[in-house]
């Protein structure tokens, strides 16, 4: 089979033999990126739950744990940790089955520890995706920028097959993964395509109102509270373009929260009318560093004032880490050098 490295030209082209190869195999192993999200587990349950039902072997070895909001998902149960010994079960499997499904990821450091284990393996090797930039690894790359998430993708694929019927464990594995990378169907790729296809997921079973339920309004009450104190000590800086919030160590001890309980509090920052950059600080008790994130939006790129403070990230979302200095003084060099961003 031709080979089109490294980017998919014909991307209905690259599902058909994926499909194929998929169908050739007795055995394969999928697995996806270092902390998935709904987009990586929802689309290898749903490719999972396929080839058992066409009678091929398949295995799903991950890197790392299923988060705590996707274990009501059918099938978790069977997503195993990969074990990282020599003598490992995995490295086994992964050297003798037929294909290696790596979906919602394009680069072999996402998957930590596993890298020699695929990129040592002699079979062949499918990356499905929607990012760009792939890594030179694969047999053959399914990658659509275009889509909102790897679980479209997926679909497509499944499509292939004109008797298909999604169970309600697939729909919903599928329904959970567009959500997540769609933001919950607002994000700037959803589109038309993207509400049929989850609309036929719904008619299979997906239940939108408990998988919403299930994925984002579990937060636990000293998260809820830990969030408040970030709203009730922001600042709002620059004419309001920027905002600033910081959860001092204090903020920690009053609520009972963990580090795991800042988990998406900076995205409220740029929820704010008028405001082009957030600021989160972050002082934990016994830690000696301050945690930076940032969010920006539009134009305003906030990597570069992450990378100068020795971290890194994405044009609206970035991070770094600050040794040796109070909460204080991190905010102030903070306010100086998001300064130069609204010069
Ligand atoms: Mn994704």
């Amino acid at each position: 089979m031709e080979v089109n490295k490294p980017f998919t030209k014909d991307l209905d082209k690259s599902i058909a033999d994926c499909y194929k190869i998929l169908l050739d195999s007795k055995k394969i192993a999928i697995t996806t990126h270092v902390n998935p999200d709904g987009d990586a587990i929802g689309c290898e349950l749903a490719l999972y739950f396929y080839a058992l039902s066409k009678g091929i072997g398949a295995k799903i070895i991950n890197y790392s744990e299923t988060p705590y909001n996707l274990l009501f998902l059918d099938g978790v149960d069977k997503v195993e940790l990969f074990d990282e010994s020599s003598e490992s079960p995995h490295r086994k499997y992964i050297g003798e089955c037929d294909t290696i499904f790596l979906v919602d990821l394009n680069n072999s450091s996402r998957v930590k520890s596993m890298s020699d284990a695929i990129l040592n393996a002699k079979v062949k090797k499918i990356i499905i995706d929607h990012h760009m930039e792939p890594d030179d690894m694969a047999d053959l790359y399914v990658i659509d920028p275009d889509s909102t998430s790897t679980g479209e993708i997926i679909w497509k694929l499944l499509k292939k097959d004109s008797g298909m019927k999604f169970t309600p464990a697939m729909a919903t594995a599928l329904y959970a993964a567009i959500m997540s990378d769609t933001g919950s169907f607002r994000f700037p790729r959803t589109d038309a395509e993207t509400h049929r296809i989850v609309a036929e997921l719904i008619e299979c079973g997906a239940d939108p109102v408990d998988i919403y339920e299930e994925i984002y309004n579990i937060i636990p009450f000293e998260a809820a509270r830990l969030l408040g104190e970030a709203f009730a000590g922001m600042e709002k800086l620059f004419d309001g373009r920027l905002v600033l919030m910081k959860l001092p160590k204090e903020s920690f001890e009053r609520t009972g929260a963990s580090e795991d309980d800042t988990e998406g509090i900076v995205e409220h920052t740029v929820t704010i009318k008028n405001v082009m950059v957030g600021v989160l600080l972050i002082e934990r008790p016994g830690d000696p560093q301050i945690r930076i994130s940032f969010r920006s939006k539009g134009d305003i790129n906030v990597r570069d004032i992450a990378v100068s403070l020795g971290g890194g990230g994405h044009h609206h979302a970035a991070g770094a880490r600050i040794s040796g200095k109070s909460l204080e003084e991190v905010r102030r060099i903070i306010i100086e050098s998001a300064g130069k961003l609204f010069r």
